[in-house]
């Protein structure tokens, strides 16, 4: 078995991105690129096999493969992201996933940013922001309820994505920012909360046994290490300057 990382180059277009509750500010390329790069190599130093998908230079958001796909273990859910710009950046995921996984796709009027699913076992959290609406999770239900998965809505307020406020970090640890969400949906689980001068420190990326870190959380990296975790610190912070973070820049599963 493989575990495969799909990520998708820096696009050369990337100061046009998205912004919900950024104000822009100038990224630097070069930078971008390296710190890409170098998540690309903690993917590989965590046991992942990376493929690189096809490059969309012109499409600002498109490195952020995370919001195009929700990857289970038999199947693949394509979504319809919600910001418009993004819905063409699907194709080109789809046709990476189709020889792993059969594939199902999200349809008018649901929209659905994959960085608002977090899976943890049998449990699929779902964000309800303002690009995840609740025909999403009507649909995701119908198409995953008989395979055994259990879609739990969870309403998030001040940031982009759910995984921007929850993320797992071990097999029953959650990293989390109470500010955004309503941690009751995950009671049952063992909740480390980010150091309060850190509010963007709630995403990380667990791959096996190691949580891809971004290097800019320091007080918080401290926390996880103090719980015991393995962590790889990656820099991020021209990724942070397009709202984006560590999950959002790859799909990462088993084949
Ligand atoms: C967007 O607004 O869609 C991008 N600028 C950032 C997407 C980040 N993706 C993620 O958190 N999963």
């Amino acid at each position: 078995m493989t575990t495969w990382a799909l990520t998708r180059a820096v696009p050369d277009s990337m100061a046009q991105c998205e912004l919900t509750h950024l104000a822009r500010k100038p990224i630097d390329m070069a930078v971008a690129c390296a710190q890409h790069a170098a998540y690309e190599e903690a993917l590989r130093a965590s046991g992942c096999v990376v493929e690189r998908i096809v490059a969309m230079p012109d499409a600002p958001d498109s490195v952020f493969v995370e919001d195009t796909a929700i990857v289970l273990d038999d199947i693949a859910v394509i979504t319809r992201p919600g910001a418009e710009s993004r819905r063409r950046e699907v194709g080109s995921v789809a046709a990476a996933l189709l020889p792993h996984r059969e594939l199902v796709h999200i349809e008018a009027p649901a929209t659905i940013d994959g960085g608002d699913v977090l899976r943890v076992g049998p449990r699929i959290f779902v964000g309800l922001s303002t690009r995840t609406n609740a025909d999403a999770v009507d649909q995701l239900r119908a198409a995953l309820d008989a395979r055994g998965y259990e879609i739990v809505p969870v309403i998030v307020r001040g940031v982009l994505h759910l995984k921007s406020a929850v993320t797992q970090v071990g097999a029953s640890q959650l990293l989390v920012n109470r500010e955004w969400i309503d941690v009751a949906s995950f009671s049952g689980y063992d909740l480390i909360d980010v150091d309060p001068a850190e509010p963007s420190a709630a995403n990380a990326l667990l791959v096996r046994e190691t949580v891809l870190f971004p290097a800019e959380f320091p007080r918080t990296a401290e926390r996880l290490e103090r719980a015991g975790l393995h962590l790889v610190r990656v820099a991020a912070s021209e990724l942070a300057k397009a709202e984006g973070a560590l999950t959002c820049c790859s799909l990462v599963f088993d084949a």
